[in-house]
């Protein structure tokens, strides 16, 4: 694999499910991406968030970030309800002969970086493409919801990829949700307290407060990062050859 072309794509549970209604998937913007997607030739890593599935059923059994004495059937239904929405995502991906390569966080989190980024680089010089997906892990306190865009981050330090790219349901990261003409075309750290910033409260995770901390982690360890709106298959394809038609851009920083 050409290591340094390796992007690493988010999918925002709002964009691949409908937040408000519990346990619906949005397979309209799940072909969308897949379509984009499959007119890149660069290798590639996706994760997936949870949405209407997971975060309907972690909500509902009070699942949580820390690890925690959670009730089995809640943990039982919220990662079976990840597998579904997993499983769908990869019938369209595999429509459009992306080859994914489904793997549990439990896979490969543990793993010293460099057995991580080996797995991950077997695959896909192997012609896959590795998806995974915000999931319930259990430590010895208990378990916990291991939100997608923590592994993004976690996969980006790993492999360190030339870009990791948010898909949102919107167009990208706003300075207040309501004025459609406050969009960030570029956002720089530093400016993360000016930003009101509306998340769903179904999202157990954190929502856009905890994907935009992340991301600005990402930066800091030198990959530039960018908010897409998934459902415009132009801005997709753009954003994987490295452009912003529209949207937001973190600059990763570079260190001498
Ligand atoms: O939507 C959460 O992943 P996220 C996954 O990326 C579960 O925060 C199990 C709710």
């Amino acid at each position: 694999m050409a290591r340094k072309e390796l992007i690493i794509v988010k999918l925002g549970g709002s964009l691949i499910t409908y937040k408000d209604k519990p346990l619906t998937i949005n397979l309209e913007s799940i072909d969308v991406v897949s379509k984009a997607l499959s007119k890149s030739d660069k290798p590639l890593i996706l994760v997936h968030g949870g949405g209407s599935f997971g975060h309907y059923f972690a909500n509902k059994y009070g699942l949580k970030t820390k690890p925690s004495k959670a009730p089995a059937e809640g943990v039982s239904k919220t990662r079976a309800s990840m597998l579904r929405l997993n499983l769908e995502v990869l019938d369209c991906l595999n429509k459009y002969g992306i080859h994914p390569y489904s793997l549990s966080p439990y896979d490969f989190i543990k793993l010293p970086f460099k057995t991580m980024r080996e797995l991950f680089i077997s695959l896909i010089d192997c012609g896959l493409t590795p998806v995974t997906y915000g999931d319930v892990l259990l430590e010895p306190e208990g378990f916990y919801v291991l939100s997608g865009d923590k592994i993004t981050k976690i996969l980006s330090k790993a492999l360190r990829p030339i870009r990791v790219i948010f898909l949102l349901s919107v167009d990208g990261i706003f300075r207040d949700l309501n004025q459609k003409n406050s969009l960030i075309k570029e956002l720089k750290p530093e400016d993360l307290t000016n930003i009101q910033i509306k998340s769903m409260n179904m999202d157990v995770t954190g929502g856009m407060v905890l994907k935009l901390k992340e991301a600005i982690r990402i930066a800091q360890s030198g990959t530039d990062v960018m908010f897409i709106n998934g459902t415009k298959e132009d801005r997709i394809c753009k954003a994987m050859k490295g452009e912003i038609l529209i949207g937001t851009l973190i600059r990763g920083i570079k260190n001498e």
